[in-house]
């Protein structure tokens, strides 16, 4: 290794066919961020445009994922310490990416705990979600909840950026970790505001909303910028603020397609 060595970034993430959202939005936005990004794949989406782009969700066998995050642990040994913890989908998956977890210390443990889907029916999978609450929020040192997720692990509901502080505080108080809670579009008002709270920091990041709709892979690809900036050495709260700023600027050049949401553009940075 010499001293220019990108440092490494791992996301354990699904596959979502489009490009916008998951492994694909993780690999993009560590490549953009200068790190060396690499996935380990838990399952494959594929929206189904012929059911209103619904979502078609297959599992990769526990064994496989297994067997990947061996591969690329025994590559990375001793230079591999920071990973993103994507959708997992199932609980025999958490199982498995908790026990490989096990396998090294890890500097950061970035979860971003995808509950549901756009279009998906909430509470559609509540023995994940009580699988992930029990086996890898534990393990986070960095967690990025949107605001229904906020909800759903601080157990109280979110209409205010007062609200989301709220949530974040209790967030962390039950996990130890620094979070983002993310109130994007979906709070009222003429901000896209973001709630950090680390234990002692409380701050707000806010910036205009650009538009109104909510943008594929923007929540996936926060937390991959927020990973791939720990992953260089950056402070949680240097991180989240670049992380926001890499994100407004991706939504801004969003891509449009024929599915119901645009994707964001992990080049608009450099646009
Ligand atoms: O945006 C959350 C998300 C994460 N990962 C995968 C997805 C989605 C949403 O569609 O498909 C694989």
């Amino acid at each position: 290794m010499t001293t220019s060595s990108p440092s490494i970034a791992l996301s354990i993430a699904g596959s979502e066919a489009t490009g916008g959202a998951g492994a694909q939005a993780d690999l993009k936005t560590f490549e953009e961020l200068g790190t060396f990004g690499i996935v380990g794949l838990t399952c494959i989406v594929s929206f189904d445009p012929k059911n209103e782009w619904g979502h078609r969700f297959v599992p990769v066998a526990p064994q496989v994922i297994a067997d990947q995050l061996e591969a690329i642990q025994t590559a990375y040994a001793g230079t591999l310490d920071t990973v993103k913890l994507g959708m997992m989908g199932t609980p025999d998956t958490i199982a498995t990416v908790a026990a490989a977890l096990e396998n090294q210390e890890w500097r950061n443990v970035v979860l971003d705990p995808v509950l549901i889907c756009k279009g998906q029916e909430p509470g559609a999978a509540l023995d994940t979600d009580q699988a992930l609450q029990a086996q890898l929020l534990p393990k986070a040192t960095f967690v990025t909840p949107n605001q229904f997720e906020a909800e759903i692990l601080s157990g109280i509901s979110i209409s205010s950026v007062e609200d989301l502080e709220r949530a974040a505080r209790l967030i962390h108080e039950k996990s130890g970790a620094v979070v983002l809670a993310k109130g994007g579009v979906r709070l009222a008002g003429e901000d896209a505001v973001d709630v950090f709270f680390d234990g002692t920091t409380l701050e707000r990041l806010s910036t205009p909303k650009v538009g109104d709709a909510s943008v594929s892979g923007a929540g996936c690809s926060l937390a991959a910028a927020v990973t791939a900036e720990l992953a260089k050495g950056a402070t949680p709260l240097e991180a989240a603020r670049t992380a926001k700023a890499f994100v407004t600027e991706a939504i801004k050049h969003r891509v449009a397609s024929a599915a119901p949401f645009d994707a964001v553009y992990q080049g608009g940075a450099r646009a």
